[in-house]
């Protein structure tokens, strides 16, 4: 079971880093289906610290492989900040994005807590992209295409230094979930730098239960585990609401098999919840499955009670 029980709801409404508007009103969509609430049902103290405030996306296009690269680093530092001082008094963070571009504020901001506490991380990151995108391989410029290769100390000096460790985190730290779009040349420095990525041929062959535990197979009693959760993960048939919808995601099923997996390691200790985009869901169906799945992660399970 997840042992922290006291989860700070932190919404950092942008879209700087995506190649679609509307992931800023992500936090909102989620606060909308009852997000608080389904987790006060589970036993959690929850406190919503409201949104973060950082740049407005000015849409323009990219800069030297860029897009809103100052912009983005922006909305990171603050990110990074909130991130790392809900960390330090002992509370879960939740970071509700928001593009997936914040992932580095937050994560860098878990791995510093994790050196200061001689913690040992893992990084589960369940997406369709693996996010390993450099300025001179990606085919967009969009910054949410980056955060894995910044994280691991590929990317602008101003992004990879925001921890004050660089790089913030080992490629040997992170799981990837659920991939099937990656572009060519990232293909290649995912390889070159070995990441461990379970992709939907993987999942295809050996069940999502067999790829859990390989995910979570060298977390120990004293592993802060983190969930980088892009919604676009998810098959688009159950979860619309994103930019960059990828078909032949994680069922339903699937998807929730792989939260109580997590659930049952009582690990996770903060977690990101990215890229939901309210303006192409539909009655906010993506946003209430969201809120299915983090019940899940927080131990909801049929036959057992609390
Ligand atoms: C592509 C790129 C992407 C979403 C990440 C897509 C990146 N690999 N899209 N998350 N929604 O532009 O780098
Ligand atoms: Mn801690
Ligand atoms: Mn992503
Ligand atoms: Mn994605």
């Amino acid at each position: 079971m997840t042992k922290l029980r006291n989860v700070s709801l932190i919404g950092a409404p942008t879209d700087i880093g995506a190649g679609a508007r509307g992931a800023s009103m992500g936090p909102e969509a989620m606060r909308v289906a009852g997000l608080a609430e389904a987790l006060r049902a589970r036993g959690v103290d929850v406190v919503d610290r409201g949104n973060l405030s950082g740049p407005s996306n000015p849409w323009l296009p990219p800069t030297d492989g860029y897009r809103h690269l100052q912009e983005v680093v922006a909305w990171n530092q603050t990110v990074h900040e909130a991130v790392y001082n809900e960390l330090k008094t002992g509370r879960m963070p939740i970071l509700l994005g928001g593009d997936h571009c914040l992932g580095l504020g937050s994560i860098s901001a878990v791995a510093r807590h994790c050196r200061d506490a001689g913690k040992k991380l893992r990084v589960l990151w369940l997406d369709a992209h693996a996010d390993f995108n450099t300025s001179e391989l990606t085919p967009s410029g969009n910054i949410h295409g980056m955060p894995v290769a910044c994280l691991c100390g590929f990317g602008p000096k101003e992004l990879i230094e925001i921890g004050g460790h660089v790089p913030a985190i080992s490629p040997k730290w992170i799981r990837q979930i659920g991939i099937r779009s990656v572009d060519e040349g990232e293909r290649a420095f995912v390889h070159e730098h070995d990441l461990e990525v379970f992709d939907m041929r993987f999942i295809d062959e050996m069940g999502m239960r067999h790829t859990m535990e390989l995910a979570l197979a060298t977390l120990d009693d004293n592993t802060h585990l983190h969930v980088s959760f892009d919604v676009d993960f998810l098959d688009p048939v159950m979860a619309p609401g994103v930019g960059t919808t990828v078909g032949g995601g994680p069922t339903y099923r699937e998807a929730h098999l792989c939260m109580e997996m997590i659930a049952d390691t009582g690990r996770m200790a903060s977690m990101d919840l990215m890229e939901l985009n309210p303006a192409l869901d539909e009655k906010n169906r993506t946003a209430l499955v969201a809120v299915d799945l983090i019940e899940s992660l927080f131990g909801k399970s049929t036959l057992m009670r609390k």
